[in-house]
């Protein structure tokens, strides 16, 4: 069939908006009419030719939420109808990685997905002229129509705006997911949260979920501040405002360091002003943030052998077709909220102006809705 798609011909420069070719779904696949996709920062990470993984040309894309139109032989889970949101981290609940207690790093597609094809090594999308387009992170939500596999969707109930549970396909369940899943946050807690954009917002309401007493915001944009407020923020610091070193600041205003701090800003310098802000003993520091190729963290040792404890997390810890239904749910139920962080709707045709935005730093999320 023909569907319109935002293609990434090449890094840096902007995505076409272009008829395409999407064959039908393969075994074990499924087609999916996209109705909203959100605009995260790693599709402008890969776009801006940062991630060492970037493949083109691409279909970026990978926080959407649709409709299943069409199922390939062999699925059983989801059928024509059924309201679904896309996984990036699949969970096909039989690897190793999805039997292990610790990781939600499912790794039965991984080697197809970074190849941008499906398992079976090829690709549904091509130019009208015939030429292959890769998928994105399995997912290639910038696409009014894609075909994934039935392992990487998450059924959810039908009721669910497109437009707002779009964003729980990376953003919310990112930020909520490493409080909860991945630093295990305890009622009380002091909190640092590195990064006020669409991810360390989702850190703080995560942060006032599990009942932080102190939740410190760290970002060089004061605009960030009234927003981060808004969703449980206790304290704000702009870098550019302390005097001296930033880390003693911290550690002086959380009392001798913070029990849980994030980087949700991808720079390493602020990764280790993370975790030396963490405090000693038993301080953790959870990575979050992706940094561009080759960028590498550095600490003295004695920051570690001293308690203090460097994490990572990817979509949260969260085991996709497990979790991301119950946080629909705790959106529905008002135990979340979602609506004030998604600062703009766009067409699929103004898609370019949501990277415009961004770079800008005047989004949270920018959404396009089809
Ligand atoms: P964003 O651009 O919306 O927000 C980043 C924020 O960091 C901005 O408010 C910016 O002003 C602030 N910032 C930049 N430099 C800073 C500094 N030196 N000190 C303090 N604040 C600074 O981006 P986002 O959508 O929130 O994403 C954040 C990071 O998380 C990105 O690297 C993204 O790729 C990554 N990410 C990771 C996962 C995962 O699963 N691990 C999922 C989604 C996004
Ligand atoms: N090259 C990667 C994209 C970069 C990346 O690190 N992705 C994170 C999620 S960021 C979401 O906004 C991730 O979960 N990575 C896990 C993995 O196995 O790469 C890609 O996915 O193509
Ligand atoms: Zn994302």
């Amino acid at each position: 069939m023909r569907t319109r798609a935002a293609v990434a011909f090449e890094a840096g420069k902007p995505l076409e908006i272009m008829d395409v070719n999407l064959e039908g779904p393969r075994a074990g696949e499924v087609m999916v009419e996209i109705k909203a996709t959100g605009i995260c920062h790693t599709d402008e990470f890969t776009l801006s030719g940062a991630d060492p993984e970037g493949l083109f040309p691409a279909i970026l894309g990978h926080e959407g939420a649709g409709v299943v139109v069409e199922v390939g032989e062999g699925v059983t889970s989801l059928k024509p109808g059924d309201h679904v949101i896309p996984l990036y981290t699949p969970e096909c609940r039989e690897c190793e990685y999805c039997l292990h207690p610790r990781t939600n790093l499912c790794q039965s597609i991984r080697e197809t997905q970074g190849r941008g094809v499906m398992p079976d090594g090829t690709s549904r999308f091509s130019t009208l002229d015939g030429d292959p387009i890769l998928h994105y992170m399995g997912c290639s939500t910038f696409s009014n129509h894609t075909v994934l596999p039935e392992i990487a969707l998450a059924k959810i109930r039908e009721d669910a705006p497109f437009d707002k549970v779009c964003y729980i396909g990376c953003g919310v369940t990112t930020g909520i997911g490493a409080v909860i899943n991945t630093a295990k946050v305890e009622i009380g807690s002091r909190a640092i949260v590195f990064g006020l954009g669409g991810i360390g917002l989702n850190v703080i309401q995560g942060l006032r979920l599990a009942g932080a007493d102190q939740i410190v915001g760290v970002d060089v944009n004061p605009d960030k501040r009234e927003m981060a407020e808004r969703f449980g923020m206790t304290d704000f610091v702009n870098p550019d405002e302390v005097e001296g070193d930033l880390v003693p600041y911290l550690i002086d205003l959380t009392k001798g360091g913070a029990d849980y701090t994030f980087d949700a800003t991808g720079n390493v310098q602020v990764m280790r002003a993370a975790l030396e802000s963490a405090h000693k003993g038993w301080g953790e520091s959870i990575i979050i943030g992706v940094a561009p190729a080759g960028a590498e963290i550095s600490t003295r040792p004695f920051q570690l052998v001293t308690g203090r404890v460097w994490r990572g997390t990817a979509f949260g810890g969260a085991r996709g077709r497990t979790d991301v239904p119950k946080i629909v749910d705790w959106y529905m139920e008002g135990k979340i909220e979602i609506d004030p962080m998604i600062t703009h709707i766009l067409s699929h045709d103004e898609i370019n102006k949501g990277f415009d935005l961004m770079h800008a730093g005047e989004s949270i999320r920018s959404v396009v809705v089809y």
